[in-house]
C-alpha cells in the first residue's frame, strides 16, 4: 500500500508528515496538483503549499490559509481534508469538478510551521511564530502572525510587547512567514477573487475589518456570499455559524491578514473561526480528531457554494 493510501486525513499529523502528504498527493495526481514554495520560516523549515487546477492559464483563484496560529490544530486538518477531497473527487463529484475546472485553489495549511512544531513538542497552547529579536524579545519568543501584517499595523487589538499573544513584531512584515505569503500572493497568485484564512475556535464566520467597526464599502456582496457559504454549512452539518465583520462580533484586531487582503482589493475576504463554539467548555482548541471530518465536511461545501456565488456575480 502506498503512503498515500495510508495517510489518514481525520487525525492530526507532524508539520513533516503533511509535507509528505503534499508531495505524495502531487506525485499522484500531477494533473492537477502541484506544491507551491512559499518561503523559509523562520527555523528554517520550508513552508509549502498545494496548487489545485488544470493547467491552463488565466484563471481565476482562491487564496486558503491555516495555520498562522499554532495551536488552532483544527485548521491546518481543516485544509488538508479539504484539499484532499478536491483531488480525490475530481472527475467523480459533478460540483467539485467544475470549481476545479473554473480555479486555480492555492492551499497552505500550516501558514506557521514553526509555531505548529512547538506546539506538539512542547507547549501545546503556543500561538505565535518563533522568531527571536535579540534586542526586545530577550526572554519571550515569536510574534502573533495575524498582528504582523502592514495595513493599520500596531493600532487597536495588537500589542507591542514581545512577551504578549498578540505582539504585533518589530516591524509590519517582519516575520519571515508573513513576508513570505504576502510576496507569494503579490507575484505568484493573479487574479485572487477568495481569500479565507483558517483558525478556530468558536464556529464564527468573520468579515473584514478588524481594525475598526466601520463597514467596508463592499460589504454588502462580502455578507451575501457569506449567508450562501453559512447556508451551505448548514446543509452539510446542520452546525451553526456566526456571522460578522471581526470587530463587531470579536474584538479589535489590527495588522490581520485579512483587513491586509482587503486593503488590497481582493473582493471576497474571511476569517473562519472553524470548532468547537465559542462557550465549549470542554475542548476549545485541543479538540479531538473526530471532529476533523465534519468539519472539514462543512467547510469545503462552503468554498465550493462560495466559488459558485462568485461565478454567478
Ligand atoms: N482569532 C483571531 C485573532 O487573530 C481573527 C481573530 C480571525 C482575526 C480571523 C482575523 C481573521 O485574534 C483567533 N482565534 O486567533
Ligand atoms: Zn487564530
Amino acid at each position: 500500500q502506498s503512503d498515500l493510501e495510508q495517510f489518514q486525513v481525520d487525525k492530526y499529523h507532524s508539520y513533516g508528515e503533511l509535507v509528505d502528504y503534499m508531495y505524495e498527493l502531487a506525485r499522484k495526481h500531477a494533473d492537477i496538483v502541484g506544491i507551491i514554495n512559499v518561503t523559509k520560516s523562520f527555523e528554517k523549515r520550508d513552508l509549502l503549499g498545494l496548487k489545485i487546477g488544470k493547467r491552463t492559464p488565466w484563471k481565476p483563484t482562491i487564496f486558503i490559509d491555516a495555520g498562522i496560529h499554532a495551536r488552532e490544530w483544527i485548521a491546518p486538518a481543516t485544509a488538508i481534508y479539504v484539499a484532499h477531497k478536491l483531488i480525490t473527487e475530481y472527475g467523480k463529484n459533478d460540483l467539485i469538478t467544475r470549481m476545479v475546472d473554473k480555479f486555480d485553489w492555492f492551499i497552505v495549511p500550516v501558514a506557521n510551521p514553526d509555531g505548529y512544531e512547538y506546539s506538539i513538542s512542547s507547549d501545546r497552547l503556543w500561538r505565535k511564530t518563533r522568531s527571536k529579536n535579540d534586542t526586545l524579545s530577550k526572554w519571550c519568543v515569536g510574534a502573533d502572525a495575524n498582528r504582523n501584517w502592514g495595513y493599520r499595523w500596531g493600532e487597536a487589538g495588537a500589542n507591542a510587547s514581545p512577551c504578549s499573544n498578540i505582539y504585533a513584531g518589530s516591524m509590519p512584515f517582519s516575520e519571515p512567514e508573513v513576508a513570505g505569503i504576502r510576496d507569494f500572493i503579490t507575484w505568484q497568485v493573479p487574479d485572487l477573487k477568495l481569500y479565507i484564512s483558517l483558525h478556530s475556535y468558536g464556529q464564527i464566520w468573520l468579515a473584514p475589518w478588524g481594525y475598526t467597526n466601520m463597514k467596508p464599502s463592499n460589504h454588502e456582496d462580502q455578507k451575501a456570499a457569506a449567508l450562501r457559504a453559512l447556508d451551505a454549512i448548514t446543509n452539510s452539518s446542520g452546525v451553526h455559524y456566526e456571522y460578522g465583520t471581526i470587530a463587531d462580533l470579536m474584538y479589535q484586531a489590527s495588522g490581520t491578514s485579512i483587513d491586509y487582503m482587503q486593503d488590497r482589493g481582493v473582493p471576497y475576504i474571511y476569517g473562519v473561526e472553524l470548532r468547537p463554539e465559542e462557550d465549549d467548555q470542554i475542548y476549545g482548541f485541543t479538540i479531538p480528531a473526530r471532529f476533523i471530518k465534519p468539519t472539514g465536511e462543512e467547510m469545503l461545501a462552503s468554498f465550493l457554494a462560495l466559488a459558485e456565488y462568485i461565478i454567478e456575480h
